[in-house]
């Protein structure tokens, strides 16, 4: 503890004896220092077998093999996700909420995944203020965003937005000054983790702005949280249930443990002790891949699309079943259904649903989702190699932003990346804090592969 409170210090934690993330990071060791028994007899135990690696996983993305340790979020197959043990129905009932919310606030889940704790009120809102403090975007940054052409997908402007903020990471400089105790480091990275979850937000309202509103920006409202306020930058409606919807889908989609695509890559980059600046950028360039992130904005296109097609009159089950059919037939994925781990509806989806059902009903998209939910998962079914076919988080993401005036689909993925900086930081301060070691995957050849199954 005196080692983490002297790395405080240096940092220039002891001025703000106090700060809000000096109590935060205390409450991060506290919890480390917990797990250190386990993690120390699981070293001892070291040789204990706990899986088998069959060629089919080899060559399946590495599907099924338990190879990294992950404390934030476990993924059950068919009840979803848990952050730190809680279903997203108790994280939403128990976390803080913005006054007159009925949501628990995104920033209160990031301290929930880094240390197990829900925080109090007051660190909630101390955390807020924080966040808001740290939040102004440094001058060469939105240089460099103001001057891409706005042809340019928001995700490759937000991945290089995020990159130019390394400027900003006291990881790198302490690093790089060679002045550093490599077991306080993590301090350093979870000093980062705040900064970058604080930028994150103008930055992506500001690609936003750019791109649809000729760079006409909204300043940010320092009354109101993380979630809120960025839904209020974004400038596109007045409603506070475009605030609640956006405190849901942020507090939703902020984590789902650490063997997909976007918490992977941002894990791997760290692992070589790069900082969170380029470790999260990586993670972003992962999450813009269709077959992850991406399916959000392009399930929207596709219930667009189907409507469209399907005219102006009510649309049957059977219609959407022959659309579908069409969609595999073209040798095209149906966005918003399947998942490489879940085997039954994904809760997030379930839970937005609700949201849905209470806010909209009468909204035809949403309508037309609910068609897909009977329609989809029969055709998919029917191929006999669909794992899972039923509907994802993204499957309603996207029907839910339109209702309330975000209907520029090739940004949703954007959304979905401030979200997901909340687990993908989490995680990575956690693996600095435990000293996990750099990432190194053993590759083999087909030669190797036929000389095992002979
Ligand atoms: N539509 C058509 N085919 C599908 C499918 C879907 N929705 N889901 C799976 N398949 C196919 C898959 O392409 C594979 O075919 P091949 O053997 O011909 O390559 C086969 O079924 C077996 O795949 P699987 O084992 O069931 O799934 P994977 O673990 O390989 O892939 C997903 C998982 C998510 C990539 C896949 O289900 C998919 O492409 N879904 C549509 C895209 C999507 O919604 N992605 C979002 C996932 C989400 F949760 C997120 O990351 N945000």
């Amino acid at each position: 503890m005196l080692r983490v409170q002297r790395a405080l210090n240096r940092a220039g934690f002891a001025r703000r004896q106090f700060s809000i993330v000096a109590d935060l990071t205390n409450d991060v060791d506290a919890w480390a220092k917990g797990a250190t028994p386990q993690f120390a007899a699981l070293k001892k135990a070291g040789n204990t077998k706990i899986g088998d690696v069959t060629v089919e996983m080899a060559m399946g993305g590495m599907r099924g093999i338990p190879g990294m340790l992950t404390e934030t979020s476990y993924l059950d197959p068919i009840e979803g996700i848990r952050y730190r043990g809680k279903t997203l129905q108790e994280c939403n009932e128990q976390l803080p909420k913005h006054p007159g919310s009925n949501i628990g606030l995104p920033e209160a889940s990031f301290w929930l995944l880094l240390t197990g704790n829900v925080p109090t009120e007051a660190q909630t809102n101390a955390l807020k203020e924080e966040l808001h403090k740290r939040s102004a975007l440094p001058e060469h940054v939105t240089k460099i965003i103001d001057a891409l052409p706005k042809s340019m997908h928001a995700m490759t402007q937000l991945s290089i937005g995020v990159l130019a903020m390394q400027s900003e990471s006291k990881f790198h400089q302490i690093y790089s000054s060679g002045n550093y105790d490599k077991t306080t480091l993590w301090t350093h990275a979870l000093d980062d983790s705040v900064t970058l979850m604080a930028k994150i937000s103008p930055l992506a309202a500001r690609i936003f702005r750019n791109q649809y509103f000729d760079g006409k920006h909204v300043d940010a409202d320092a009354n109101l949280d993380w979630a809120g306020n960025y839904a209020h930058m974004l400038g596109v409606s007045d409603s506070p249930d475009f605030k609640e919807m956006t405190r849901l889908y942020l507090m939703l989609h902020a984590d789902h443990e650490g063997g997909n695509v976007s918490a992977h890559a941002t894990h791997l980059v760290g692992s070589a002790l790069s900082d969170p600046f380029l470790s999260y950028s990586a993670g972003i360039n992962g999450l813009a891949g269709p077959l992850h992130g991406l399916a959000n904005q392009e399930c929207l296109r596709w219930l667009k699309n189907t409507k469209k097609e399907l005219g102006s009159g009510p649309i049957t089950v059977d219609q959407v079943s022959d659309f579908a059919r069409a969609t595999l037939a073209a040798k095209k994925v149906v966005p918003g259904f399947g998942h490489g781990v879940l085997r039954a509806t994904d809760p997030r989806y379930l839970i937005q649903r609700d949201f849905a059902e209470k806010h909209f009903p009468d909204d035809e998209l949403f309508q037309l989702a609910n068609i897909c939910f009977q329609a989809i998962p029969p055709v998919l079914e029917a191929t006999g190699k669909v794992k899972n076919p039923w509907p994802n988080v993204d499957a309603l993401s996207g029907t839910c932003m339109q209702y309330y005036g975000l209907k520029q689909e090739d940004y949703y993925t954007v959304v979905f990346a401030v979200s997901r900086s909340i687990g993908c930081l989490a995680q990575l301060v956690l693996s600095r804090r435990m000293g996990l070691p750099i990432e190194r995957v053993k590759s083999v050849t087909l030669d190797w592969l036929s000389d095992k199954t002979k």
